[in-house]
Parts: C-alpha cells; structure tokens; sequence
C-alpha cells in the first residue's frame, strides 16, 4: 500500500506544500495517541477556560491546538497560522509561503464519551508582502486553498486529503506508525437517502429549512418521494466522512437562537477546507444561496450556514430557499 509520504511526492509537485502536509500528519498522530489514552493521560474534561467564540474548551482542545501550533511553526514556509482556539492568527516564519487555518479539535463534546472528533485545516497561499499576524492575509476566499482535509479520530485514525486533484484517504497503521492509502479518488454519489441535521435546533430554522425537513420527513409518500434516514454525530469531520464514504447531505443552517451569527460553524477552517474536499469529490456545498468556497471572508472567525454533500439533494435545499 501507498505510504502517504510517497503519494505525497508522486502527486503533488510542490515540494513544501509536501512538508506542510506532512507535518500535519505526524502531529495527528500523537492527537490519535492522546485521545487513545484517553482518561489515562488525564486529559478528558474541560480546560476551564473559553476560546474566542465564548465557548468552554476541553483539555484536548487545547492540547492539540498546541501540538499543531508547535509543529507547523517549525517549519520555515509556513509564515502563520489561524486556529478556532486562537483569538488572532499567529507569525511564524516571516520568509514562510503558506498560511495554515485549523479545528484543532472538531466535535469537542465528543471527547468525553469517546465518540469519534478529528482535527481540519486549510492551507492558503501567503502574500510576501504580509505578515503571518496579519489578519488580512488570511481572508481569502475557499477557492484560494492550495490544500484542504481532516483527520479523523474513530476506530481507525484516518487523514482525508485533497490538493486540488481529487481526494484521497490513507488509514494510520499503528502497528508501523505510517499512514498507508486506503481510497483513491473518492466520489460522493450524486443521490442520497440520508440526511444529517440537529433536529433539536427546528424550531429555530427558517421557514424555508422547516418545510424541507418536513418533506424529507413525510417520506416516499411526501413530495421528495424517498424514505429517508437521518445521523448525526455532532462532529462535522465523522459527517463529512460519512458523506465521502456513501453519500448524504449534512446541513448546520442559520437559526435565530442569535440572528446576529450567520451560522454555528465557522468558515475558514470548517466549512471552506470540508467544502473543498466536498467538491473535488463530486459534492457540492452552499449556505443555501451561495457556494461556500466563493464567499470573501470577512474575519477568521467568521461563521456561515452550511448545507453540504450529494449534489442533487443540495440542488434541492437550494430550490427551498428559493
Ligand atoms: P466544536 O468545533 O466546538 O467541537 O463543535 C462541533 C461542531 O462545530 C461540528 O463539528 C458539529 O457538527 C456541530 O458543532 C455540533 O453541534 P451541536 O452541538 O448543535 O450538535
């Protein structure tokens, strides 16, 4: 089987986006080795303290947001990262080319209960004539990602990837400590029968989102015509994988708990790297109005709606919006 390290250098002639990879990698790879020592290492529960988005981070946030920003900062071409669980991007190498945005932790609420989480990034392009702190080297939009994918933490440690020629997933083998290929240009099926959404949230959702779930929700007698079944997971990254292994839709929309926020999840290191993997799949993605990657960001931190996976079931979220 196909090491990703020599995949890596068959398939991608930059030879430093290689390394950024690379790196990433190696450092999931002891994410995967604390998560699997779970409460052994004393690193379940919460950190007691609140990342910028006001929410509560886990021990394991913090951890591994460490253990990337360590790593990356290493390596001479990345000039700076962005992180969910830092307040602004940080410099690091000034002679740097590339920018890397990360969940260092996607699924949080998971690590407690030993459900599946993973960590996602983004690589960018950075401008020589910017900092790696300046904020406004980042906000480019999805399209500008040079690579995107995640790393998810089940039964099996698994790095889903794209550089923009289809996306690949390699299983870590912890018996040699090498993550070896295991799909080759995945594709999302076009159809599906499956749909991902936090009921919990209906109330809350517009008119438009209310009147889809219902039709999905009435079945082969409704006007969709199938009988659909529903996941969720409460981690995007076992979502989407969800999504590239058989197919489905997974939906985080607007909601008006605060209508202020245009979504729950956040752009540049959620939905734009999942968009990007989505789309080199055959998938499509979109807010409902719009596709996510052709959005100008506006801050690191920015959130959006997002509606994501089989291409003709977006099509039809987005004729309900009208
Ligand atoms: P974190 O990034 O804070 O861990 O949140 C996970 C997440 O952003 C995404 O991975 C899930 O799909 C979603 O939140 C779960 O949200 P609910 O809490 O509404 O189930």
């Amino acid at each position: 089987m196909l090491r990703l390290r020599s995949f890596l250098q068959q398939h991608c002639n930059d030879q430093d986006l290689v390394d950024v990879i690379d790196q990433l990698a190696v450092t999931c790879k002891d994410i995967a080795h604390q998560l699997t020592l779970g409460d052994l290492a004393g690193i379940l529960g919460s950190a007691e303290q609140e990342n910028v988005q006001g929410e509560c981070q886990k021990k394991l946030d913090v951890i591994a947001n460490d253990l990337l920003k360590q790593s990356l900062s290493q390596l001479p071409v990345v000039k700076g990262i962005a992180s969910e669980e830092e307040p602004l991007p940080v410099a690091c190498n000034q002679e740097g080319k590339y920018l890397v945005l990360f969940d260092p932790l996607d699924g949080s609420s998971n690590i407690d209960i030993n459900v599946s989480v993973g960590t996602i990034f983004s690589i960018l392009p950075a401008a020589a004539d910017k900092s790696g702190d300046d904020e406004s080297a980042y906000l480019q939009s999805g399209r500008n990602q040079l690579a995107a994918g995640y790393v998810l933490y089940g039964p099996s440690t698994i790095m889903v990837l794209t550089t923009g020629n289809g996306v690949y997933s390699f299983t870590l083998d912890t018996r040699q400590g090498e993550y070896l290929m295991t799909r080759d240009n995945i594709q999302v099926p076009a159809d599906t029968k499956e749909f991902a959404i936090n009921m919990s949230n209906q109330r809350f959702w517009l008119e438009n989102m209310k009147n889809y779930v219902a039709d999905l929700l009435s079945g082969e007698t409704g006007p969709l015509g199938k009988r659909y079944n529903m996941r969720w997971v409460a981690a995007m990254v076992a979502e989407i994988h969800r999504i590239l292994t058989r197919g489905g839709i997974f939906m985080y929309p607007w909601d008006n708990r605060e209508p202020a926020k245009p979504g729950k999840l956040r752009l540049m290191y959620e939905a734009n790297p999942m968009s990007m993997l989505m789309v080199q799949a055959g998938g499509k993605c979109s807010t409902a109005h719009e596709a996510i990657m052709d959005i100008q960001p506006e801050g690191i931190h920015q959130r959006v709606s997002v509606v994501m996976g089989s291409a003709n079931e977006v099509d039809i979220v987005e004729k309900y919006h009208g």
